[in-house]
């Protein structure tokens, strides 16, 4: 999802495009890498690729994700030093901040406090990539940069019931039950965790900001304020696909962290904010769903 919103948004800059998909190289293998990063030689390169779920996936893979991430950044941040990659964009997560980290969250909570523990193998991972980029910058002089997004929703989402994020779940659930005449569907938790909501095409928007704006190893956050409770967003959801029955919580179902509203002030101060609202977002999302999903 990420990486498709960054080759429309670059399909804007002048520069020649080199993709790395899936197909063409398995980023957890360092011969494979290394073998990709000299043939491409990239100028710039944004990590856009990692092993990434809902709430679910990350409580119940933590070998993966910790496994794959902290391989597929290791692998691609140490063969772009090789081949003298100018300027390195790695994404971390708002997850990697401490599970009750003072609200709105700034860069400085980092390593303050214990990790939301349903996703902590993936912050580790992450935090890790961060402290790769900072290294690198501190022994070898190179630019790498890294920003921290707030949950992530847009076209090119995974929709899988088990692994996705809420949005995209969401978005699913209403509308199964929309089409199968259903008086209800369920979501999970008490619906009560306030999660702030990102379009990746603002995030893909900001990257490139950065890449062109920052060069520091403090890490930068990247939110757009749209704050919600979850028990909302499925109604704000419900309205957006014509579903209008009943919306049940199952409480057997973790709710993680209770909210993780990012601190944009420094991206903001740089001169970047976010333009797509929720409402619009979750329209257009809708529409790339059932036109390549459902
Ligand atoms: O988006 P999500 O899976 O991940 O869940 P996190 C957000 C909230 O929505 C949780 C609730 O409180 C879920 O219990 N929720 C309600 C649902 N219904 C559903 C549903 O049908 N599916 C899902 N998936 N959730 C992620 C991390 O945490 O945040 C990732 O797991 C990443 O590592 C991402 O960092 C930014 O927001 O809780």
């Amino acid at each position: 999802m990420v990486g498709q919103a960054l080759v429309r948004r670059l399909a804007r800059e002048e520069c020649e495009l080199i993709e790395a998909p899936r197909e063409r190289v398995d980023l957890r293998r360092q011969a494979a890498v290394e073998e990709w990063m000299e043939e491409a030689r990239p100028d710039v390169v944004f990590v856009a690729a990692a092993k990434v779920g809902g709430i679910h996936a990350n409580d119940t893979r933590p070998a993966e994700f910790l496994y794959d991430n902290l391989m597929i950044e290791a692998n691609i941040i140490e063969a772009a030093r090789h081949v003298g990659t100018s300027k390195l964009v790695f994404l971390g997560s708002s997850c990697i901040y401490p599970k009750f980290a003072p609200q709105p969250i700034n860069e400085d909570a980092l390593l303050t406090g214990p990790l939301e523990p349903t996703n902590e193998w993936y912050a580790i991972a992450k935090i890790a990539g961060i402290k790769l980029c900072q290294a690198y910058r501190q022994q070898y002089g190179l630019d790498f940069i890294s920003a921290q997004p707030t949950n992530l929703y847009g076209p090119f989402d995974n929709f899988d019931l088990t692994s996705s994020h809420v949005l995209p779940a969401l978005i699913r659930k209403a509308h199964e039950a929309k089409q199968a005449g259903a008086q209800d569907f369920t979501i999970w938790g008490s619906g009560k965790p306030l999660r702030e909501f990102l379009h990746v095409d603002d995030l893909a928007d900001a990257l490139v900001f950065l890449a062109q704006n920052y060069s520091a190893p403090e890490i930068v956050n990247i939110g757009s304020g749209d704050e919600i409770a979850i028990g909302d967003l499925a109604e704000m959801i419900g309205r957006a696909v014509g579903f209008e029955g009943t919306i049940l919580r199952d409480a057997s179902k973790p709710d993680g962290t209770p909210r993780k509203r990012l601190d944009t002030s420094k991206l903001e101060g740089l001169g970047w904010r976010a333009s797509i609202d929720l409402k619009d977002g979750i329209d257009d999302v809708y529409r790339w769903y059932l036109e390549n999903w459902a």
